[in-house]
């Protein structure tokens, strides 16, 4: 494989959510989607999307820091450069740059999705992937009461979804965890994310969540922790998720030695890339601990990256891959995805490259700025 990028074109688009998401930093009601193409030599086309969000609010990282990285520092580094495969990238991204892991990642997950189309092949097989169907989990925003909450959580698992994950906050959380588990009964796949608000002075309210039989607590404790979580871990049945903690391969293994947490949220777009994200599956698989795939409200070109990546063994649990419907009137996607009555995403093995049709025309529609960065750009 040679993969040599001559363009690489920046796009934000603004996606209006079906219904405002809420998590307990902050709420998300038009979502703000940096979009990359990336053109080779050859004339084949990559896309992928940066997750970074409009707020600083669950990554230092935002969608204007990333633009300006890219732009600045990524792009450099990438544009006419000669890759013989992907997982080069991951490298030349890290060798003198530090951080910024959502901005990489955009451009890394780029060159995979432009790997797949050089190689005539689908992302999920040349990542290694093994499953033809993504169980898939919803995530639901903080709600105004625990009847709110339960109806969506009703309708949820009615639709099919593997996983109901709930979001908490401090003032919403006990109250709210129990009016679902007594609506639902004991069986039903629940699980919180707390996107951080909590501290380790908050142990009452945490050990009662306990009590709830939740497969797991997604990152109760600071973004960028790994040392309080071991303490909390030994104070609870219930396994920690990490989710904002994990950014490398290198701190899933520091989760692992020091037992912070026993299942790992994998996102591509937070962890530097797909490349990354492999590693942070493999390193997880050696010690069994389980993941899955998250999700950061992406449109169909990262939910694509997504799925191609949780077709990989050792994401056994319901990912958060919901379909296009779950958060769009309509995605820049064709076919858009959508999830069967027992709760499955397939993954679309029978195209190459993504596995879906870029829709151009809505993109231009929707599309506030863009940026066309090459070599000779940035010369001088
Ligand atoms: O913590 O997993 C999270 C969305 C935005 C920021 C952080 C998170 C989320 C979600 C949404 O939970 C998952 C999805 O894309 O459906
Ligand atoms: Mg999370």
């Amino acid at each position: 494989m040679r993969l040599e990028v001559d363009q690489l074109i920046l796009r934000e688009i603004r996606l209006p959510l079906v219904e405002p998401f809420q998590i307990s930093s902050g709420t998300v009601t038009d979502r703000r989607i940096m979009l990359v193409e990336a053109i080779d030599v050859s004339g084949a086309i990559g896309w992928g999307e940066c997750v970074a969000m409009e707020a600083p609010n669950y990554s230092p990282e935002t969608i204007d820091t990333c633009w300006l990285m890219i732009s600045d520092w990524v792009a450099p580094r990438i544009l006419g450069r000669r890759f013989d495969d992907p997982r080069e990238v991951r490298a030349v991204l890290a060798e003198d740059f530090r951080g910024h892991a959502m901005a990489k990642a955009a451009v890394e997950m780029t060159l995979w999705a432009l790997a797949a189309e050089v190689s005539v092949a689908p992302l999920a097989r040349i990542l290694g992937g093994t499953r033809d169907a993504i169980a898939t989990g919803i995530s639901v925003g903080i709600q105004r009461d625990p009847d709110m909450l339960v109806d969506k959580a009703r309708a949820a698992l009615k639709a099919g979804y593997r996983k109901v994950k709930i979001k908490v906050k401090p003032g919403k959380d006990v109250d709210y965890i129990r009016a679902v588990r007594e609506a639902v009964g004991p069986n039903a796949p629940l699980m919180a994310d707390a996107n951080s608000a909590y501290t380790l002075a908050d142990m009452e309210t945490l050990q009662t969540l306990d009590d709830f039989g939740l497969l797991m607590i997604e990152q109760p404790l600071a973004w960028d922790d790994i040392v309080q979580h071991a303490k909390l871990q030994c104070e609870l049945e219930t396994p920690i998720c990490l989710d904002e903690s994990i950014t490398s391969a290198a701190h899933a293994r520091s989760m692992i030695e020091l037992d912070s947490g026993r299942i790992v949220n994998i996102k591509a777009g937070r962890s530097g890339g797909l490349t990354e994200s492999v590693a942070i599956h493999d390193v997880c698989r050696e010690y069994e601990i389980p993941v899955w795939c998250g999700g950061m409200l992406e449109s169909g070109i990262g939910r694509a990256h997504n799925v191609a990546l949780a077709s990989l063994p050792n994401f056994t649990l319901p990912g958060d891959v919901s379909p296009s419907a779950r958060y769009w009137e309509q995605d820049i996607v064709w076919p858009e995805w959508t999830m069967d009555k027992d709760g499955y995403v397939q993954v679309p093995l029978d195209k190459p490259g993504l596995g879906v049709e870029i829709d151009r025309e809505r993109i231009e529609y929707l599309c506030v700025r863009t940026k066309s960065l090459t070599k000779r750009s940035l010369v001088g």
